[in-house]
Order: structure tokens, then C-alpha cells, then sequence
């Protein structure tokens, strides 16, 4: 797999500001005990754990609610780490693969690796869209609103994390398995022309049919293609351990067969696998689930 580096690291971000249910914090660990490192070390990687960001607990913080976005100040502040780290990593000559944590994270993520890349393409694995601001969220939860953060839309507290640098342009995103979309999300998709394959199109032309467009999507005009992977964009039933289920979902099956073929493309630059949440899990299927999903993504064969 060309693209994607030899060297991978692995960052943990015990996040769990963006979302209402604690406990999506633990991911990170849950993830590790299901055996990530030595799966990728047996693929032939040079794996290096960097361990986890430093987040602090909810308690020691205010939620701010009048700005309508819970833990603004905590979650820009790791996110500002988060950025510098994948930033330092790729200069390094490695594959950020970022463990969360809720979905927040991606905004920092995106942000280390836009220093590095005119334009890149966004493969957003969701039930949900992701992009509300704090004028349209009903929860203002941030990890409802990462990816219009990082196409530049919401609080310039957030917009700016990671300094000047490209943003992601939603003619480059692909949102894959949506089936939660919040009013001013369907409004705010439109308008601004991203692409979404819902469960509509999932069941209409099938997941390797839609991860082949949604890979044409985000690798036309781009140098790169960043995978943000949402657990609960796979049914509850295969991955019951996501704070916000949404029933009626990709199966694990359909799942690891699209992290297959976007491996076989050879364009990713970065990954990050986010809102396992082990206490509401049960025999750490989700982040089993997660592991076999990111060795699909970097390439594992069955023969
Ligand atoms: B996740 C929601 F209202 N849209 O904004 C919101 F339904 O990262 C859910 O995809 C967001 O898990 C879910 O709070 C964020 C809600
Ligand atoms: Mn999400
Ligand atoms: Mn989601
Ligand atoms: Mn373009």
C-alpha cells in the first residue's frame, strides 16, 4: 500500500467533551486492549504508540451554554495539541492513525494534516452529518459539528485551530451511511454541495458501488484522502458500544468490505477511528470491530 507510510503512529485522544454521554473517553484504551499494535505490526508496519493527548474531566469545566457549544475552550485546546502532533508526525515521515474519543477530534486531526496538503479529500463514515454550527445544533454537542468546522463553517475559536492553512472544500467530502440528519444539516449539505451516500443509496447500489463514487469524489483534484470513521455508522447491532446508536445501519460485513476497497486505491493519508464508547459495550465488540476495520483500511488480505 504505497500511500499509506510504513511508519504508523498511533495518538490516543480520551475525549469526551464533544458528546452528552461520558465515557466515549475510553476508547483509546478499549482499542488498544483489542490488539491494535501487534495486528498492524503483523501487516509489516513499524508501529509506534505516542500515547494518549491529556483531556481534562467535564467536572473542572463549564459547558457554556450560552454560546450553544459545550466545552468550547477545553475542546479547542486539545484539539490545538492534536493538530501540532499529526502535523509533527507527518513531517516525521509517518501515518497518523488518531483513536478517540468523541468526534471532535477530527477537527484536529484535519487540521495537522491540511499544513501539509493543498487539497484534500475527506471519506466522512457516519450515521450522522456532522455539520451542524452552533446556530442549527439541537444539542450543541461539537462532535455534531466537526465537519463543517473543517470545511471552515461554526465558531472562529474553532475554525482557526491549527493557524492559517487550506481548508477541507465540501466538493472534496463523501459522507458514507447517513441515516440522522438534523434539519439545518439537510439545509446546510445542500447548499453547500457535499456529497451524501445515505442508507438510501447504500441499499440501492450496494457499499462497493458507493465507496467506489465516494472514492472518485474525494480523490478528484486532491493529493490525499483522510478517513474519519464514525463507529456508529455501523449498525448497533455489530457495534453496540457508540454513544449515539442509530438502528437500520451498515453492517460490519458491508463496513470492512468498504474500508477494503478504499485501501486498495492507495490514497490514504491519515485515518482516525472515533465514539467507542466501552460502557455500553459489551466483550469489547466495538473495539474489536474498530481493530478489524483499521486493518482493513491498511491493507490486510485474508489470503
Ligand atoms: B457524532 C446530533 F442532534 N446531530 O448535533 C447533534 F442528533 O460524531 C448528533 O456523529 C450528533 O456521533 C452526533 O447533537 C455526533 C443530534
Ligand atoms: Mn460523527
Ligand atoms: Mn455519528
Ligand atoms: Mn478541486
Amino acid at each position: 500500500n504505497p500511500r499509506i507510510r510504513k511508519n504508523v503512529s498511533i495518538i490516543g485522544v480520551p475525549m469526551d467533551l464533544g458528546a452528552d454521554r461520558r465515557g466515549v473517553d475510553m476508547g483509546p484504551s478499549a482499542i488498544r486492549c483489542a490488539g491494535l499494535e501487534p495486528r498492524l505490526e503483523q501487516l509489516g508496519y513499524a508501529v509506534r504508540d505516542e500515547g494518549d493527548l491529556i483531556v481534562r474531566r467535564a467536572k473542572a469545566y463549564s459547558a457554556v451554554p450560552e454560546s450553544n457549544l459545550k466545552y468550547l475552550y477545553e475542546i479547542v485546546r486539545v484539539n490545538e495539541e492534536l493538530a501540532d502532533t499529526v502535523s509533527d508526525l507527518i513531517v516525521g515521515g509517518r501515518f497518523p492513525l488518531v483513536l478517540g474519543g468523541d468526534h471532535s477530534i477530527a477537527i484536529g486531526t484535519l487540521a495537522g494534516v491540511l499544513r501539509h496538503k493543498e487539497s484534500l479529500g475527506v471519506i466522512w463514515y457516519d450515521s450522522h452529518g456532522d455539520v451542524n454550527t452552533a446556530d442549527t445544533s439541537p444539542s450543541g454537542n461539537i462532535h455534531g459539528m466537526a465537519l463543517a468546522v473543517a470545511m471552515g463553517y461554526g465558531h472562529p475559536a474553532l475554525t482557526g485551530i491549527g493557524g492559517e492553512r487550506p481548508k477541507v472544500k465540501p466538493e472534496h467530502v463523501a459522507i458514507v451511511g447517513a441515516r440522522s440528519l438534523d434539519p439545518g444539516e439537510r439545509d446546510f449539505l445542500k447548499a453547500k454541495g457535499v456529497t451524501v451516500f445515505t442508507m438510501h443509496e447504500v441499499d440501492r447500489i450496494g457499499i462497493s458501488r458507493v465507496m467506489e463514487q465516494a472514492l472518485e469524489v474525494a480523490t478528484r483534484g486532491t493529493d490525499g484522502v483522510h478517513v474519519s470513521f464514525d463507529l456508529d455508522g455501523v449498525d448497533p447491532k455489530d457495534a453496540p458500544g457508540v454513544g449515539t446508536p442509530v438502528l437500520a445501519g451498515i453492517s460490519l460485513r458491508e463496513s470492512l468490505l468498504a474500508m477494503e476497497i478504499v485501501s486498495d486505491a492507495n490514497v490514504v493519508t491519515s485515518a482516525e477511528f472515533v465514539e467507542v464508547n466501552p460502557t455500553l459495550d459489551s466483550q469489547n465488540q466495538t473495539a474489536r470491530a474498530a481493530v478489524e476495520l483499521i486493518t482493513s483500511l491498511m491493507g490486510e488480505k485474508i489470503l
